[in-house]
């Protein structure tokens, strides 16, 4: 019988930790018991004791239940480095994130956190650009990242992408983005919609003289992004976004492989993380998701706003942030290692989802100016149109910048006093 139990055991850079919140099920006999499903279904157990199984196996691989707290529903669980293939993100979450989530025995099931061994950290590139290639190819310094997405999500046809686009970044946004459902569409051709749209992006960049990005949607299966990522670099794009959770790690990891030796940033969208990562006592922390996303190589990663349309609370968006572009990372609880992520970039955080310009004091206060800030509704929805709008957004972010308050900078900036009309509360 392998016992699983080792609260005396320290674990060390071998291992890969993972720290879960536990809630048993009626059929479960104990706390104890449940956690010791988890880490026989994580790793070499089953149901049932086996006759293949030897002592052999079971001392080289199982591992450790090294941390048991029953009132909060925690437990930490050390796997020895050999249960994973650590260039393989998808074996390593088929263990620590599989099975276990289906068992009767547990009611409920989230993963907190994970801390990966030190050959692992070693071997992934993390971003390519990091914060500061971001500001080297943007040439904004001395504040946030402005952008927007095309609204509506989908329906405009190619020009009319093209050029609500130009107004974005004529009104002084230096980002415009595809929506994380706007790929090629009947109506809308990635192909037409990159040509147009890289048309309109050179001419303001002639006329405003500032750097203007063009964030394209490439997800699709990995060698078509890979087409669509040729496509947009052939067009002079630096950037593409991609649906981070849609398309999956090893697209993912294979993306980042791929565009290595090609100077373009990633920037990951997070739509159905919510799936996984909302429920507080079920699925995966998004902080887990975002350590991943680093060591893969994302640029730029969505982490909530606080304030805006899409939940995330503020100890979570900044626990989040703060690991996305820290060189060492502590543990953010007992018992984990800290580890020096020295070699991996920071990756940028994206904060999006129900914001106006009258949140910008807000953001900048809670979340800082090392940040993206993109506006959907709150600049499309300018009642002076998308030009304003922008416009606006600008105007908000350069007053609190130069320390005033939007009401002062209001007097003297039409498009910002239209916004606070419409918008404020
Ligand atoms: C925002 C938008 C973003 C989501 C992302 O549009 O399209 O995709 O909010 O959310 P709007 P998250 O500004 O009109 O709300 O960043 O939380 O994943
Ligand atoms: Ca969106």
């Amino acid at each position: 019988m392998v016992d699983y139990i080792d609260l005396d055991y320290i674990p060390d850079d071998n291992d890969l930790i993972v720290m879960y919140y536990v809630e048993k099920s009626e059929d479960c006999k104990d706390f104890q018991n449940a956690c010791t499903e988890i880490a026989k279904e994580s790793s070499i157990g089953t149901w049932t004791d086996i006759v293949t199984m030897s002592a052999e196996i079971a001392n080289r691989l199982k591992p450790s239940i090294f941390y048991i707290d029953e009132p909060n529903g925690i437990t930490k669980i050390a796997y020895n480095k050999d249960l994973f293939e650590l260039n393989n993100i998808s074996q390593i979450l088929s263990a620590i994130a599989g099975n276990i989530y289906g068992m009767k025995a547990l009611d409920n099931l989230r993963l907190l956190d994970i801390t990966f061994p030190k050959d692992f950290i070693d071997m992934y590139k993390g971003p390519k650009f990091g914060t500061e290639g971001i500001r080297q190819l943007t040439k904004v310094r001395k504040r946030p990242l402005l952008g927007t997405i095309v609204k509506p999500k989908v329906g405009l046809n190619e020009i009319e992408h093209a050029n609500v686009c130009g107004e974005a970044w004529l009104g002084g946004l230096d980002i415009v983005k595809d929506d994380e459902n706007l790929t090629s569409m009947v109506f809308n051709k990635f192909k037409k919609r990159i040509e147009e749209t890289f048309k309109v992006r050179n001419k303001i960049e002639e006329k405003t003289g500032e750097k203007k990005i063009y964030m394209p949607n490439i997800t699709a299966p990995i060698e078509l992004m890979k087409k669509r990522a040729n496509f947009v670099i052939d067009y002079g794009g630096e950037y593409i976004m991609v649906d981070i959770i849609t398309v999956g790690y090893s697209a993912l990891q294979e993306l980042r492989t791929y565009l290595d030796n090609k100077n373009i940033v990633i920037h990951a969208h997070r739509a159905m993380h919510a799936a996984l990562t909302r429920n507080k006592k079920h699925g995966m922390t998004m902080l887990s998701i975002a350590k991943l996303m680093r060591l893969i190589g994302m640029d730029q990663l969505h982490t909530g706003t606080i304030v805006g349309k899409m939940e995330g609370d503020k100890q979570e968006v900044l626990e989040i942030n703060e690991m996305l572009t820290k060189n060492s990372i502590e543990d953010n609880n007992l018992t984990m290692l800290s580890q020096e992520w020295d070699h991996i970039k920071p990756t940028l955080p994206v904060a999006s989802g129900g914001l106006s310009p009258l949140h910008i004091p807000k953001l900048i206060d809670l979340l800082g100016i090392d940040m993206v800030y993109q506006f959907g509704g709150g600049c499309h929805g300018h009642p002076n149109g998308t030009l304003a709008g922008a416009s606006a957004i600008r105007q908000a972010v350069n007053a609190i910048i130069d320390g005033f308050t939007l009401e002062e900078r209001a007097k003297t900036n039409s498009e910002l006093k239209a916004a606070l009309k419409k918008w404020k509360k």
